[in-house]
This record gives structure tokens, C-alpha cells and sequence, in this order.
């Protein structure tokens, strides 16, 4: 059966005529793909250079045909496990700090990924781009996709939607993604040892890999234009939670006034937002996972710590993985340089 159909009746969906036609060029295009293993139960294709599920390149697909963006719109795109649940919860929690109360905070009662939606996920919710479209401004969204295949409307200087982005130490994105891929394997495969994924993850065969080619989409993208671009790094962030929240602030244009300062507003995102807070909440703690919700609230904290891949790495992997970050990061700045000669 045409991968098209078997979405649409998993997802019991009538499809309007643009999704349609978006979702029979998805059907024509991935045979063409070449695929991989993934990491638990789906395959990976290879497109314009990522490794994405069909999932993921679908939505990529609906968003290309159908996302309009608005000016107001605030999206916090990561690479898996670099900290797209803190950062969600942190970007909510600064665009809403005068509509809630601390003390009865929305992200008290609701995993962040309830109050940012996820793009990729929710452009085809009811089969056209309605749900989308209705959403009340400003957006906030998340998403997994490389900057590199959002659509020219969206990455343009002359557009007003941005982008926050953070990234992580790829030996500590690796080990948490591993964990991660171990809980969401089915019962039945035996668990991806690390030696496996290891090799996967180097080769940049993981979901939205090659890491450091997303990392470097977004990171080119916010030196280009810093307006529109945010970059966060998931180690200062826990060194210095409060700059960061005064940085992202500034950046979506509502800075901390003095008597918020005065208030300790900051303290109080940072605290609500921390990670002891968030994975203690009795919601976070739950694992209810349904057949529309594979992934259970508590899947996503584990440790939250930097340099948990210690614990797992030998020293001969990590030294692969930061010789690898340096070759990467070096071809990067190259290239950036000659693009500016
Ligand atoms: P996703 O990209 O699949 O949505 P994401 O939230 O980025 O997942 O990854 C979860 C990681 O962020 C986990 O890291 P670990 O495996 O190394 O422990 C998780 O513990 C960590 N994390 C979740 N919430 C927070 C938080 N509030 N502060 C710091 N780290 C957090």
C-alpha cells in the first residue's frame, strides 16, 4: 500500500486537495530515497543530505507546500536531545510571563511539548493546514528539521519569524539519544547496543542527522542573521540559566523591564523551568502512551546533567567524536569564509 494511505488511515484522515497532492509527491519520492536502518522501529532517508523518518520528510513536505508563516511566529528548533524540552518550556514561559501566575503555572499541569507544538507533527493534524492556520499569535513551535529545508519564505531576511536553536555536546547528544532509542525500541527487537549506534551516529545516520550538519545549518544561519536566528548552547545554559533567559528575551523582543528585574521574574522562569522542578511534576512523572502518543511525558527526563557520556563512553569514542566535531566545525568556518571572500 502507498505509504500516503497507510498514514491516512493510521491517522484516519480526509485529506483536502493541496494535502493530497503534497502527500502523492511524498509517495513518489521516497522510493527514490536511499533508505537505512534507523535506530528503533522506523527507516531513515537520506534527503537533501538528512537522514529523516517518512515522518519527518513528510512534514517537511507539508510545511514546504503549506506553512504560512507570520511575523509573530517563534520557532525553537533543535537537533533530538540537545534540550528541545527545557528550551520549549523556557521560550513559553518568557512570551507568557504576564498572562499566568507562577504559583498555577500551565507548565505545572502540561508537559512543555503540549503548550509548543511540534511543526512537523501538527501541519497535518487534521489533514489540511487548518489547525495550523488557526492557532492564535504569537506561535510558538518546535521543530527537528535542519534550517536548510524550511522553505525560502521562512529563512529569508525579509521574513519576521524566528528561529531559537540550541545545541549540545554531541558525545552527551549521543548518549541520551541511545537511552532514548533503547525505550522506544519494540519489546520484541533486542536493544541497539551502543556500539551499533555509535557507528550510526558517526556516520551521521540518526534521526535529522548528521548532527553536526544540522548544527552548522543553524549556526551559519545566526551569524547571517542574528534577527532572525538565536544559538544556544545547552552547557551555558545550565551555567548561566538567567543570562540566557535575558538573552532569549531580548531576542523575541520583550526584554526584562527594571521591575520585573526587581521582581526576580528571571528567577522564577529559571526555577520553574529547571529540570529538578520539571521532572518532579507529577505530570512529567506519568507514562501514559496511547496509540496517538508513542512517547511517554517521563521519556523525556533522564539525568539532564553535562557530561553523563563519561559514564558510557570509552575514551577512544570520545576522542573519535571530538575529533570528528573539530574536522566538522573547521569545514564549517571554511566554508562560511570563503562565502564571505
Ligand atoms: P527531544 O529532542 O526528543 O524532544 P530533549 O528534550 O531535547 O528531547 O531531550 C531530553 C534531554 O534533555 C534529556 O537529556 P539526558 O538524556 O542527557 O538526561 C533530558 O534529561 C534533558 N532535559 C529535559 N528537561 C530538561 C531541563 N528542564 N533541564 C535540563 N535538561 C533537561
Amino acid at each position: 500500500m502507498e505509504t500516503s494511505k497507510v498514514f491516512s488511515r493510521i491517522e484516519n484522515l480526509e485529506l483536502d486537495e493541496g494535502y493530497q497532492k503534497t502527500y502523492q509527491n511524498f509517495d513518489e519520492l521516497l522510493p527514490t530515497l536511499p533508505p537505512r536502518k534507523g535506530w528503533w522501529l522506523d527507516q531513515l532517508f537520506q534527503y537533501q543530505g538528512f537522514w529523516l523518518s517518512s515522518f519527518a520528510l513528510r512534514g517537511d513536505m507539508l510545511v514546504n507546500d503549506h506553512f504560512k508563516p507570520r511575523p509573530t511566529d517563534i520557532i525553537v528548533a533543535t537537533s533530538p536531545k540537545c534540550g528541545t524540552t527545557w528550551l520549549r518550556a523556557l521560550v513559553f514561559s518568557i512570551v507568557n510571563r504576564n498572562s499566568f501566575d507562577f504559583s498555577d503555572h500551565p507548565l505545572s499541569k502540561n508537559n512543555p511539548r503540549e503548550l509548543v507544538l511540534f511543526l512537523e507533527g501538527v501541519i497535518y493534524s487534521d489533514g489540511s493546514s487548518s489547525f495550523i492556520d488557526g492557532l492564535p499569535s504569537p506561535r510558538l513551535l518546535s521543530t527537528h528539521l535542519p534550517f536548510s529545508l524550511f522553505p525560502k519564505r521562512m529563512t529569508d531576511d525579509s521574513s519576521d519569524c524566528r528561529f531559537v536553536y540550541i545545541c549540545r555536546d554531541p558525545k552527551d547528544v549521543f548518549i541520551s539519544k541511545w537511552h532514548f532509542a533503547n525505550k522506544l525500541r519494540a519489546k520484541e527487537l533486542p536493544p541497539i547496543t551502543l556500539e551499533e549506534a555509535f557507528d550510526s551516529f558517526c556516520q551521521g545516520v540518526s534521526h535529522y542527522g548528521p548532527f553536526w550538519d544540522h548544527v552548522l545549518g543553524y549556526w551559519k544561519a545566526s551569524l547571517e542573521s542574528p534577527k532572525k536566528v538565536l544559538f544556544l548552547k545547552y552547557e551555558d545554559v545550565k551555567k548561566q540559566p538567567a543570562d540566557c533567559v535575558r538573552k532569549v528575551a531580548g531576542f523575541l523582543g520583550v526584554p526584562f523591564s527594571p521591575e520585573e528585574e526587581n521582581k526576580e521574574i528571571v528567577e522564577e522562569i529559571v526555577k520553574l523551568c529547571s529540570f529538578e522542578n520539571m521532572s518532579n511534576l507529577e505530570v512529567n512523572k506519568t507514562d501514559t502512551k496511547d496509540s496517538a502518543n508513542l512517547i511517554g511525558n517521563s521519556d523525556f527526563f533522564r539525568k539532564g546533567e553535562v557530561g553523563d557520556w563519561a559514564n558510557h563512553l570509552s575514551p577512544q569514542m570520545a576522542e573519535t567524536l571530538d575529533q570528528i566535531t573539530e574536522q566538522k566545525l573547521k569545514a564549517g568556518i571554511k566554508q562560511l569564509m570563503d562565502q564571505q571572500n
